[in-house]
């Protein structure tokens, strides 16, 4: 072999080395599908990753609970046995219960409050709680305000759910609050609920605009009513370990990248939440888009004395009256 043919084979395997060695890939997955605002969340902050790293960094995204469950999900991510999720704070209370405060029925009056919520002090000082329990929290993001859903009746009136079997995550406020409605409260994993609505076991199920429409429940559901009981975060969370081991300017990368993420997914839920009604009723079906919202929280009051108690009620107010 000539020596000019030697140093080509070493360059190239150098440069082989090199460039598999220069590039980390990651994994990030939701519970929703690709089209959905989480599906839009992720997809962007790949892409940011990818373009504020120059390549360094690949995120590989996974859709449709296919890589498992929120709850699975971010067991892994604490773990270490997978980099990222984006989730809702469902199942989160199990992790870091500091976020349980936001699961309050009829705590944010609109989106704009929410989102003033956790873009501000109150939002950035519960991401520091994720630190201590194995996780770097990347970003606040959005699932939207939760609406009821079921096969039996129109629900007009608090009335009008007793007795609902309804699928709820797996949190322990919303188990709390569903059963002061007098629901009969059934938790499961997302992935199991189409299956569950549509071989009748349980009744209904309760979720944003966004994920009815992303996860075709108007295929098994009839009723549709615009309770907007709950408002309904999401999160960018990432491995603590995975996050500490970036350079400063990488870490940067990411904070930035799940922002954008963030705005992409926000505008996405707002589409939705324009659209949807059109939408779901255009498919079949029947929608209550007005609901007296003062008897859905006249009928939480003993429950919400309970919330009271257990988070404080200066807080429950800080959040309230944040502005
Ligand atoms: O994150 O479990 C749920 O109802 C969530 O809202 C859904 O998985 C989207």
């Amino acid at each position: 072999m000539k020596l000019s043919q030697l140093a080509l084979g070493a360059a190239l395997a150098f440069g082989f080395v090199a460039g598999a060695a220069a590039q980390t890939v990651m994994k990030i997955n939701i519970s929703t599908a690709q089209t959905s605002h989480q599906g839009v969340g992720i997809d962007v902050f790949a892409r940011e990753v990818e373009k504020r790293t120059n390549g360094r960094y690949k995120i590989q995204t996974f859709y449709n609970a296919s890589l498992g469950s929120e709850r699975e999900s971010i067991e892994a991510v604490q773990l270490g046995t997978q980099e990222l999720t984006l989730t809702s704070t469902g199942p989160v209370p199990n992790f870091v219960p500091e976020t349980k405060i936001l699961d309050v029925p009829f705590l944010f009056r609109d989106k704009a409050h929410a989102r003033a919520v956790l873009d501000g002090p109150i939002g950035a000082e519960l991401l520091t709680k994720f630190d201590a329990k194995g996780f770097k929290a990347l970003a606040w993001a959005e699932n939207g305000f939760r609406h009821m859903t079921n096969s039996k009746r129109s629900v007009n009136t608090p009335d009008d759910l007793k007795g609902l079997k309804m699928r709820t995550m797996e949190n322990p406020v919303h188990v709390a609050a569903y059963k002061g409605f007098g629901i009969v409260t059934t938790p499961m994993a997302f992935a199991e609920v189409f299956t569950a609505l549509q071989q009748g076991t349980v009744d209904g199920q309760e979720n944003p605009l966004s994920v009815i429409i992303a996860s075709k429940f108007d295929q098994v559901q009839k009723h549709l009513s615009l309770t907007g009981h709950v408002y309904s975060p999401c999160l960018f969370l990432m491995n603590k370990a995975a996050f500490d081991k970036l350079s400063p300017a990488d870490k940067q990368a990411f904070l930035e990248a799940a922002k954008e993420g963030t705005k992409a997914n926000r505008a996405k839920v707002d589409e939705d939440d324009a659209k949807g009604v059109a939408d779901l009723r255009a498919k079949g079906m029947t929608v209550v888009e007005t609901v007296d919202k003062s008897k859905f929280v006249a009928a939480l009051a003993p429950v919400n004395a309970e919330f009271e108690k257990q988070f404080g009620k200066a807080n429950l107010d800080k959040i309230r009256n944040y502005k």
